[in-house]
């Protein structure tokens, strides 16, 4: 009897034991650390890939550099005023029932398109109350104070016009700046 319990108890041992040697070779330490190893690296060649993250700033989408409807705009550089854009004309020409000033303001503006300076001259049109809609952007790109009125682009500049009222502003390119 004593034999028969001992060999029962022997064969219990040795399922045991068999049973704990393939769970440690499954689930042990090594492979534990060979799995880990394995996101690790996984993760880090997805963290090297060149995925656009700018948006991780931010929230959110960089605007377009061509929209010509946001200030981000690159001929808008030096631009202190409403859109015109997006007051019912377009970059370069005034809404109806507006007319261009008489005199404008010039900047110089960096066109990453073909990686060039441009000089742009900012008109502003006249004779129409401003669209509550409108994108006001206020860039001061080559600005100074405002002691001298040439030196300051912060000016309604229908000031030369029969009507003064201030509208909009557009941006024309008027050549390459050398
Ligand atoms: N040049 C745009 C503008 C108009 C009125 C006042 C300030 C600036």
């Amino acid at each position: 009897m004593t034999n028969f319990f001992s060999r029962v108890g022997k064969q219990l041992d040795d399922i045991l034991v068999s049973g704990a040697r393939s769970s440690a070779r499954r689930f042990g330490r090594r492979s534990a650390l060979a799995k880990l190893g394995g996101f690790l690296v996984g993760g880090a060649v997805v963290a090297t890939l060149p995925f656009d993250r700018g948006f991780a700033a931010t929230g959110e989408k960089p605007a377009p550099i061509d929209d010509d409807k946001t200030c981000d705009y690159w001929r808008y550089c030096a631009l202190d005023g409403n859109l015109c854009t997006t007051s019912g004309g377009s970059k370069t020409s005034c809404p109806v029932g507006a007319e261009a000033s008489q005199v404008s303001w010039v900047g110089t503006c960096h066109n990453p398109g073909d990686k060039r300076d441009y000089l742009v001259s900012y008109y502003d049109c006249c004779g129409k109350t401003p669209y509550s809609g409108a994108q006001f952007c206020l860039h001061s790109k080559g600005e100074r104070p405002g002691y001298s009125m040439g030196l300051h682009n912060d000016i309604n500049w229908c000031m030369a016009n029969a009507n003064k009222g201030y509208h909009c502003t557009v941006a024309i390119v008027l050549g390459v700046a050398e």
